[in-house]
């Protein structure tokens, strides 16, 4: 089959322009990657040219062997659609998890994305806890998140509270919450290891003045989690524009309902009680 026409790399493409559409990925920004299952590697394994072997810059001993798709560094969102052979690749990992090579795309050159540790030690994360089934990570620069890291604490707490309660459907969306990393350096192994710390509790995590990371089982439903954190993110933003205080707002008891009817979890240490001004 033809590299381009397999339902995965079309997912992946139409997610990624998606995301350019949604005003999340000025310039460079962001960065998507897909870990592919085997009988999709065979179904395009004749357009490979494998590449030299390259340092990963971290240690993922539970993807060895394993393909990813991922947009490339420097690469633009906008131009995945309309010349993906030259905006993403694929790469295969080595059978230590330390090293990769790239087996097809970025046909005038370059790398995988810069933030290839943050993605592939969330992978790993991920795999092994959901037996395998989460196979989407992404990441992106979400303006009214970003916003909310300069005025909001720098914590879960607050991050997950304040968002479930600018929508309902948060809550069940996102019923485990989302974590905050504080502003570090990206592009390395430090910010990934903090990040994959956090994806052991949670599927979204915040980069303090920078944007989000995201992971799910699928495009639709990653892409629909960044979507969902955002648009409540935007919500806060326009009700913080009106007035520092809520009139009203769903209260703790009001999530625990939500959570018995919905039949979902909701951590205890979310549902804090706060004082009036704080509503
Ligand atoms: O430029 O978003 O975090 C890609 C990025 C780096
Ligand atoms: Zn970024």
């Amino acid at each position: 089959m033809e590299f381009l026409d397999a339902e995965f790399v079309q997912g992946f493409i139409r997610m990624a322009d998606d995301g350019w559409n949604q005003g999340w990925h000025e310039r460079n920004g962001g960065n998507l990657s897909y870990r592919v299952k085997p009988k999709e590697m065979e179904s395009v394994k004749e357009n490979f040219e494998a590449k030299e072997w390259q340092p990963i810059g971290t240690t993922v001993p539970k993807l060895a062997g394993e393909y990813f798709l991922v947009t490339g560094s420097g690469k633009y969102f906008r131009n995945v659609i309309i010349k993906p052979e030259d905006s993403i690749c694929m790469v295969e990992l080595d059978d230590k998890g330390e090293n990769y090579r790239i087996v097809w795309g970025l046909v005038n050159g370059g790398k995988p994305t810069s933030e290839l540790p943050s993605h592939l030690m969330n992978h790993e994360v991920k795999k092994e806890l959901t037996a395998g089934r989460y196979r989407v990570i992404y990441h992106a620069h979400t303006t009214n998140v970003i916003a909310l890291t300069f005025v909001l604490p720098l914590t879960d707490e607050a991050f997950t509270r304040e968002l479930w309660e600018m929508a309902t459907e948060c809550p069940v969306v996102f019923p485990g919450g989302i974590g905050v990393v504080p502003w570090m350096v990206p592009g390395g192994r430090d910010i990934a290891v903090e990040t994959s710390k956090l994806m052991k509790d949670y599927d979204v995590a915040v980069w303090a003045h920078h944007g989000m990371f995201a992971a799910g089982e699928d495009f639709d439903l990653t892409f629909g989690l960044m979507h969902t954190v955002e648009k409540s993110a935007e919500i806060l933003v326009k009700m913080l524009s009106m007035q520092s205080c809520k009139r009203q707002t769903i209260m703790p008891d009001d999530f625990r309902n939500l959570a018995r009817d919905f039949k979902v979890t909701l951590p205890e240490k979310f549902l804090y009680e706060k004082s009036n001004t704080a509503k």
